[in-house]
């Protein structure tokens, strides 16, 4: 039992989430490496969000919005960290939601599904198609999901599948806390934040930019600068250490 008054309540709520999930057979174990590895990168960005990502954030809704056949890809870590918000942002931006994961079998697969099913969504898990170039598991795919999307949505990416993805004419959006990683630079757009803070914050402007024609949307598309964010990000994290610095 974590104590509510513990300074770091939240980050240990997250860590209980992702250990149950592992238990379930949900989240992989490499599941609980990575998030520590993200664990890192949030805590040198202060764990907030910060403006790069509200502004990716922004595009990459804008981007869901538009999009003919936008797919939201889950793997074991993003089931059992946000499953409700990943629910809401499917229905606000009209996408489907698929389980993709990159240490695969049949039976995880369906747990995460089934998961998803007690939150509502009817994730795709057919695997009835497959991403030609991609040799891990990932490139299992669902005819109706990742093999037709237009924009797919990749949250905690493991780097192998975002250049297929784009060579296979797919828009990218990556959410990684690591804004040096392979996946961070392939993708259209990266929100650097963590899950647990950005699809909910991409709900928020799913219900605000509903609302604007494809015309408006489009511009706050091209008005995006991938490179320019993640040169933020890493100014934010220098900036963020030099502060931290001063306090000593
Ligand atoms: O469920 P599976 O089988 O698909 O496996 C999922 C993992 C995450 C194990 C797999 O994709 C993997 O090995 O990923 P990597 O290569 O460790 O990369 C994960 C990236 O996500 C790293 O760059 C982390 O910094 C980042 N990350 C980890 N936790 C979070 C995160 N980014 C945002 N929010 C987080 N909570």
């Amino acid at each position: 039992m974590i104590p509510r008054d513990h300074p770091r309540y939240e980050s240990l709520i997250t860590r209980e989430k992702l250990v149950e999930g592992m238990k379930a057979g949900i989240t992989a174990i490499e599941g609980l490496i990575a998030h520590g590895r993200g664990e890192a990168f949030d805590y040198i960005l202060g764990e907030k969000t910060r403006d790069f990502a509200l502004k990716a954030e922004k595009a990459a809704t804008a981007m869901l919005l538009l999009a003919k056949n936008p797919v939201i890809s889950v793997n074991g870590n993003t089931a059992v960290l946000v499953p409700k918000e990943i629910g809401e942002l499917a229905k606000l931006v009209n996408a489907k939601v698929e389980v993709n994961v990159f240490h695969y079998s049949e039976e995880r697969v369906r747990k995460i599904a089934d998961y998803l099913s007690k939150f509502g969504i009817s994730a795709l898990f057919a695997g009835d198609a497959v991403l030609e170039g991609l040799s891990s598991s990932r490139r299992i795919v669902d005819k109706r999901g990742i093999y037709s999307a237009d924009v797919v949505l990749v949250p905690l990416e493991d780097g192998d599948r975002c250049e297929i993805l784009k060579r296979h004419g797919k828009k990218v959006i990556a959410i990684d806390l690591n804004p040096l990683s392979r996946t961070s630079r392939m993708a259209d757009i990266t929100i650097v934040d963590n899950i647990t803070r950005a699809i909910a914050k991409m709900c928020e402007f799913a219900k605000d930019l509903r609302n604007l024609s494809k015309e408006e949307l489009e511009k706050i598309v091209a008005g995006y600068d991938n490179k320019k964010i993640l040169g933020e990000a890493i100014e934010g994290i220098i900036e963020y250490l030099e502060n931290a610095k001063k306090l000593l």
